[in-house]
C-alpha cells in the first residue's frame, strides 16, 4: 500500500515555503515598541570519571542489569486549531506541596541540565554538565576540574537529549545520560546526588546528536555521529568529502567506555530504541554526502537506519571490524558485505527527504519518523522489520500532519502528538487509524493546538517508557517573540505546558514558561522513581573525611602544603592558617553538619575560588598562593544568623630574600 515514492515534495520548495511562512509569521507579530530612550582519570582515552564513580562501579552493577492565525497558512488542514489559553485546568502546586513529576531539561549550549517540577513548571535546580558553575564550584574543585579536563578540556558543550536509565522498560532513577553535540561527548549524571559523575569523549566522532539508551535495560548508551569526517580525522582526506564517514557509537553505561562503532552512509540525526533490545532507529539526512545545503537537498529521499544491535554485536565478536583509535569500527554502509546476507546489520529504509526525529511508541511496535520537509510522519513497523526483504515494506503508514513536523510524543492511550515547526502547532493523531488510513490522509488527526511559536521537541509524561502517564505535555518552542516582557535582543525560548488529559479532545494550553537558551529536549519521571539523597553519605565514595580534630596545616613538600579544615555553623575548623608565598596549597574541606540544607561555601578572594560543601561532603581545591598578604575566606551560602561572621584568614608570608 505504501509506495515509498509518493508524497515527496521538492525540498527547495519546502525550504522556500518555510522561509516565507516564517517571514509572514514574524511580521504578524507586533514587536514591542522601544521607548524613546531607546573525576579521576582511568587512563582510558577520552574518558574521565569523577571520584564518586569508585562507589558507582559497585553500586550500579546490581541496579542496572503560532501566531494563532498561523493555521490559516493551511499546513495540513484537518480541523481547526484549539484556541485556548489557560482556561480551566490548574497547574499550580500549593505552597509547601511537591510537584508530581521531575522534568529534566537539556540546556543546549548553556551546557547544563535544568530540573523543573511538573506541573508547576518551577525550576528546582540546575546541574552543570559541560559548563563550569561558580555557584556550586563545578569545574573549580579538583575532581570536577579534572573531570572536564580529562574529557577534552572544553569550557562548554551543547547538550540536547537527556535519557533516563531503564530497568524493564521503566525509569529506574539511577542515571541520566546526555550528549554534547559540539564535542562528541556523552555525560552521565548520578541521580542520587544530582551531579555529573562521568563524561566520555567518544573517539572518532566530532558531533554526537541523537542519544538514547537501549531499552529495556540500558545495555548501552548510543550516540549518533552527525558530522561526517575522515576516519581517523588526522589530516588525511581533507577535501575529499566522499571518504568522510558518519558513525553510530555504543557506550557502556557503567564504565562509560566506547564499545564499538558502526560506519554508515549519510549523516545521522536523532535516534530512539525499540523496546526489546534489538532495534535502534536513527533518522538521517544528506544521503548525497554533500558539504553544502544545496548539495544536501539535491535528492528527494533519505534513508532512515535501523541498527540491528545483536547482529552488530555478533559482527564484533566475529572480528569483522577495523580498529580505529582503539575502537572496533564495523562497516554498516549500504555496500558492506555485512549488509548483504539474510541478517544485515543495518537496514536502510527510504523516507521523504531530510526527516528529523524518530520516536518509538510505548508498545514498541512502531517508530515515528517526523518528516520536517515533508508534511507527514512515516510509520515504521518494527515487527515487520526482521521479515521484510525490502526495508521499504516495513513502512505501514504516513499520515499528513501539517507543515514542519519535527518530533512526536505519546500518551499511552494510542495517541501520538507531533510538533509542527512551521505551523506552530502540536497535533494529536490516532496511531492505529494512521496505520489503517491511506498514505497522506488527514483522517487520523484528532486535534490541533496552537503553540507560541515554532516548536522543536514535544514531551508527554513518561513518554519514553512502555507505560506513559498522559495528562501533561510540554512543547519546547524555539521562539517566544511577543509572549514576555522584552529583555533585549536575546530572547528566551518558550516552553509551554499543555494539558492533554486522558480523553479524546482535551488539549488545553495552560502555561508559558520562559527558558534561557536553549532547551532542546526534556524527559519526565514520576517523583517516586527518583530517590535523591539529602545529605552525603561518606560511605558512598572514597575520600578523606576531615574531622574537627584533624583540622590543621601539614607541610607536604618544600613548596606545598595540605590544609585540612571543617565547616559548621558558623565557623571554619581553622580561624586562620599560614602558608608561604609560592606554596601549592591543597585545601580539603569537610562539612561536618549532618542536617539537610545546611550548606557552607568556601570563597577565597583574589584566588578565583568558590565552592559549595553540602552536609557530610568533602571537597578539595588546589591552588598557588602567589601573592603575600592576608586573604579573608568567607562562606557564600547563607547558613545561620552569624553567616556573615563565618570567616577564616589565609596568611601568605612573603618569600625570603
Ligand atoms: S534536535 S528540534 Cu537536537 Cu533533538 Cu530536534
Ligand atoms: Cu556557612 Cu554561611
Amino acid at each position: 500500500m505504501h509506495d515509498d515514492t509518493a508524497e515527496v515534495r521538492d525540498p527547495t520548495d519546502v525550504v522556500d515555503e518555510y522561509e516565507e511562512t516564517l517571514d509572514s509569521v514574524l511580521s504578524d507579530v507586533d514587536a514591542p515598541e522601544p521607548d524613546g530612550d531607546g573525576g579521576v582519570s582511568l587512563g582510558l582515552p577520552g574518558l574521565s570519571l569523577n571520584r564518586r564513580d569508585f562507589m558507582k562501579a559497585g553500586v550500579a552493577a546490581g541496579a542496572m542489569g503560532a501566531v494563532a492565525g498561523c493555521s490559516s497558512l493551511n499546513g495540513g488542514g484537518g480541523g481547526q486549531a484549539t484556541e485556548s489559553g489557560g482556561g480551566g485546568v490548574d497547574h499550580s502546586v500549593a505552597p509547601g506541596e511537591h510537584d508530581e513529576y521531575y522534568g529534566f531539561w537539556s540546556g543546549g549550549h548553556s551546557g547544563e541540565l535544568r530540573v523543573i517540577g511538573i506541573p508547576s513548571m518551577r525550576e528546582l535546580t540546575r546541574i552543570p554538565v559541560f559548563n563550569t558553575d561558580c555557584a556550586s564550584g563545578y569545574g573549580y574543585t579538583d575532581d570536577t576540574k579534572q573531570l572536564l579536563e580529562d574529557s577534552g578540556g572544553y569550557s562548554w558543550g551543547d547538550n540536547h537529549h537527556p535519557n533516563l536509565s531503564e530497568t524493564d522498560g521503566d525509569y529506574d532513577g539511577e542515571y541520566l545520560y546526555v550528549n554534547d553535540k559540539a564535542n562528541g561527548r556523552i555525560a552521565r549524571v548520578n541521580l542520587t546526588y544530582f551531579e555529573t559523575d562521568a563524561i566520555t569523549d567518544v573517539p572518532n566522532m566530532q558531533a554526537i546528536h541523537g542519544c538514547t539508551v537501549l531499552s529495556p535495560d540500558t545495555k548501552y548508551v548510543f550516540g549518533n555521529g552527525e558530522f561526517r569526517a575522515p576516519l581517523p580525522n588526522d589530516g588525511r582526506d581533507l577535501d575529499d568529502p566522499d571518504s568522510y564517514t558518519a558513525l553510530f557509537a555504543a557506550v557502556d553505561p557503567e564504565s562509560m567506555e566506547t564499545q564499538w562503532q558502526v560506519k554508515v552512509d549519510g549523516n545521522l540525526d536523532i535516534n530512539d530504541s525499540g523496546k526489546e533490545g534489538r532495534w535502534v532507529i536513527a533518522s538521517a539526512y544528506n544521503s548525497e554526502e554533500a558539504t553544502s545545503i544545496q548539495g544536501m537537498t539535491r535528492d528527494d529521499r533519505d534513508d532512515v537506519k535501523a541498527f540491528d544491535i545483536p547482529a552488530i554485536e555478533q559482527a564484533v565478536e566475529n572480528g569483522n571490524y577495523e580498529e580505529v583509535n582503539g575502537i572496533p569500527v564495523v562497516d554498516g554502509t549500504k555496500e558492506s558485505p555485512l549488509n548483504q546476507g539474510d541478517r544485515p546489520i543495518v537496514k536502510y529504509i527510504p523516507t521523504p527527504k531530510s526527516p528529523h526525529c524518530v520516536e518509538v511508541e510505548p508498545n514498541g511496535d512502531y517508530a515515528m519518523v517526523a518528516g520536517k520537509l515533508s508534511p507527514t510522519v512515516t510509520i515504521i513497523d518494527l515487527n515487520k522489520l526482521p521479515e521484510v526483504e525490502n526495508p521499504a515494506d516495513a513502512v505501514v503508514g504516513r499520515p499528513r500532519v501539517g507543515l514542519g513536523p519535527l518530533h512526536t510524543t505519546f500518551d499511552g492511550n494510542g495517541h501520538a502528538y507531533t510538533s509542527l515547526f512551521i505551523d506552530s502547532q502540536a497535533v494529536k493523531w490516532d496511531i492505529e487509524a494512521a496505520v489503517e488510513a491511506e498514505e497522506g490522509s488527514e483522517e487520523p488527526i484528532i486535534e490541533r493546538q496552537d503553540v507560541h511559536y515554532n516548536p522543536g521537541h514535544i514531551q508527554a509524561l513518561e513518554a519514553m517508557t512502555t507505560d506513559p502517564d498522559g495528562e501533561w505535555l510540554v512543547s519546547l518552542n524555539k521562539l517566544s517573540k511577543d509572549r514576555f516582557l522584552p529583555v533585549g535582543p536575546i530572547m528566551p525560548d518558550n516552553d509551554q505546558l499543555i494539558h492533554i488529559g486522558q480523553g479524546e479532545k482535551e488539549m488545553e494550553l495552560v502555561a508559558d514558561h520562559p527558558a534561557y537558551p536553549e532547551p532542546h529536549d526534556c524527559v519526565f519521571a514520576h517523583k517516586d522513581k527518583i530517590d535523591a539523597k539529602k545529605v552525603y553519605d561518606p560511605e558512598d565514595y572514597e575520600e578523606t573525611y576531615i574531622t574537627e580534630e584533624a583540622s590543621g596545616v601539614e607541610r607536604t613538600g618544600e613548596n606545598s602544603v595540605h590544609v585540612k579544615m571543617t565547616t559548621k555553623r558558623s565557623e571554619y575548623g581553622l580561624p586562620d592558617f599560614t602558608v608561604q608565598e609560592g606554596d601549592e596549597v591543597r585545601l580539603t574541606t569537610t562539612n561536618i553538619e549532618g542536617i539537610q540544607d545546611i550548606i557552607h561555601g568556601v570563597a577565597i578572594p583574589e584566588h578565583d575560588i568558590n565552592y559549595a560543601v553540602a552536609p557530610q561532603d568533602t571537597r578539595e581545591v588546589t591552588f598557588t598562593a602567589d601573592e603575600p598578604g592576608v586573604y579573608w575566606i568567607y562562606c557564600t551560602f547563607f547558613c545561620s544568623a552569624l553567616h556573615l561572621e563565618m570567616r577564616s584568614r589565609m596568611l601568605v608570608e612573603p618569600a625570603e630574600g
